[in-house]
């Protein structure tokens, strides 16, 4: 059945510390598991305090006077350049890489998420040799003529600690602006994704970053992830994942006043009212509720459709939810394919459990597939705004359709959470659009579409959902560090 080559030819399994390949410092390892199959592929070194220690200050070595240092941001942005070419060349093996480590299906990695680690790479590129500050025209200051202006320089060594979901996606969001802007950074990946960036390490090291600008420590989070945020010599922690671990860095950073930048949990409203062509909005809602098997942040998980189109809607969103194709990360024709690991898919199914018990309608799915790999059916409650499954993040391929009968009140259930990530709305009323895009309380807001980030516009999450943001100038930004300066000339007479 399968028209895609399955053969995986794995990365190095190290540590990538200061352009070289190592053990851990305790020859301590993790599994790489299948999650399709269980199967344990090999094992990854898992990093330890002092292997952090090592790669931390190899970055800070290259940062405060390395080769790096002496890069112009042209250079810069051509070893950017230089990287997105070798992954479009490799993006066969990445997205294979990808489909088997984190169980979405390979298609979904081929010609979404990796040709967005392509354009982010690029976009940044550009931006490497574009850093400037501002000048100012001041009257003159005691006497003398005054001369005010703002340099914008890189941070230091930023520690990026990214999650499973969108590995290789998210590990660009994190090391383009860092790079761009002239930091160095040292990453640790997530423990069950970890694949795709070492690749990324690899072929780093090809495009001829100098050592220690780029180092990867696959490890656990609570050992080789917490030193990082800990460790002195790290200026910034930019991090996605949950929102408990997110507090946990907040909480370990502030004391040191380190910079932060936390992409977190979600539970985005969609918003469907009467005119939307529903051609359009349910084969969007359901990509939007079940791409990468529900793991996405940006789900629109809770899904508010006007009463008048209830029936016709989730006759409709059944439809299309039992006609998704669920199976093999690596086959053609999969659309849907593993969860990551035996406790997500004990969460996923212990929420949709509680929206039985709770009396919600169970519209289609709600069952494990088989008993190998971590698959669930596409499935969808209908029910009220209080039930559980309508307020916490599942990370899983479980949506919530509730009716609503005018704007406050659909208003009030879109704004009722802790988060804030994003939000869909579904119609063309010019007025609605007005109001809802400005009362909303979400970092990113779609109108008639839900789709991926584009590495010009600034990603960001409110509330909950987040702190700082990412991609953009914005995200450029939050790489850099201002610095104003006044040069005085000697006071006329
Ligand atoms: O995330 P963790 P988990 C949400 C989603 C999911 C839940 C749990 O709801 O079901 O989180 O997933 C590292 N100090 N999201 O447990 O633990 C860890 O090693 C420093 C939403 O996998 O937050 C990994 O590299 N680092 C999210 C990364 O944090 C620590 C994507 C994320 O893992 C650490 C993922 C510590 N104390 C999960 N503890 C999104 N925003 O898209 C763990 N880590």
């Amino acid at each position: 059945m399968t028209a895609v080559e399955t053969a995986v030819r794995l990365p190095r399994l190290e540590l990538f510390i200061d352009g070289t390949w190592r053990a851990s410092s305790d020859g301590g390892t993790i599994p790489v598991v299948a999650p399709a199959t269980g199967e344990v592929l090999d094992h990854l070194a898992a990093a330890t305090e002092a292997d952090v220690d090592s790669a931390v200050r190899a970055a800070h070595a290259q940062f405060e006077g390395g080769e790096w240092a002496r890069l112009d941001g042209a250079e810069r942005g051509r070893l950017l350049w230089k990287l997105a070419d070798l992954v479009e060349a490799d993006i066969d093996n990445l997205a294979r890489l990808e489909a088997v480590d984190v169980g979405r299906p390979f298609g979904e990695a081929r010609f979404a998420e990796i040709p967005l680690v392509i354009d982010t790479l690029r976009h940044f590129a550009g931006w490497a040799d574009k850093i400037t500050g501002t000048t100012f025209s001041l009257p003159p200051f005691a006497g003398a003529d005054r001369f005010s202006y703002t340099l914008r320089q890189p941070l230091g060594v930023v520690g990026a600690i990214t999650p499973w979901n969108a590995p290789t996606m998210i590990l660009a969001w994190k090391i383009a602006p860092a790079l761009a802007a002239g930091n160095t950074i040292v990453i640790k990946p997530a423990e069950d994704a970890s694949l795709t960036t070492l690749r990324m390490a690899e072929l780093a090291a090809e495009a001829g970053f100098p050592p220690g600008v780029i180092n990867v420590l696959p490890g656990r989070g609570a050992t080789a992830g917490a030193a990082l945020v800990r460790h002195p010599l790290v200026d910034k922690v930019t991090f996605t994942g949950s929102t408990a671990v997110g507090q946990e860095i907040a909480a370990a950073a502030g004391p040191a006043l380190k910079k932060v930048t936390l992409e977190l949990g979600g539970k985005s409203p969609q918003i469907v009212w009467p005119d939307a062509d529903l051609d359009r909005v349910v084969p969007t809602a359901a990509l939007s509720l079940f791409a990468n098997q529900g793991q996405t942040c940006a789900s629109g998980s809770r899904v508010y459709v006007h009463r008048d189109i209830i029936d016709s809607f989730t006759a409709r969103l059944k439809a299309h939810a039992e006609s998704i194709v669920v199976g093999d990360p690596l086959a053609e024709d999969s659309q849907m394919g593993s969860l990551i690991n035996e406790q997500q898919l004990q969460r996923v199914l212990r929420y949709i459990a509680t929206a039985r018990e709770e009396g919600a309608e169970l519209l289609t799915g709600g069952e494990r597939i088989g008993d190998t790999g971590y698959f669930v059916q596409p499935t969808v409650f209908v029910g009220t705004n209080d039930l559980t499954i309508a307020r916490e993040e599942i990370f899983g391929p479980v949506g919530t359709v509730i009716p609503f009968d005018d704007d406050d009140q659909v208003l009030a259930y879109a704004n009722g959470t802790d988060y804030g990530l994003t939000a869909v709305l579904w119609t063309n009323d010019s007025s609605r659009i007005n109001r809802f895009t400005r009362d909303i309380r979400a970092g990113v807001v779609w109108v008639n579409a839900w789709g991926p980030p584009h590495p010009a516009l600034p990603w960001l999450g409110v509330k909950s959902s987040g702190i700082g943001e990412e991609l953009g100038l914005a995200g450029l930004h939050a790489n850099t560090q201002l610095k104003t300066v006044n040069i005085l000339s000697a006071p006329t007479a």
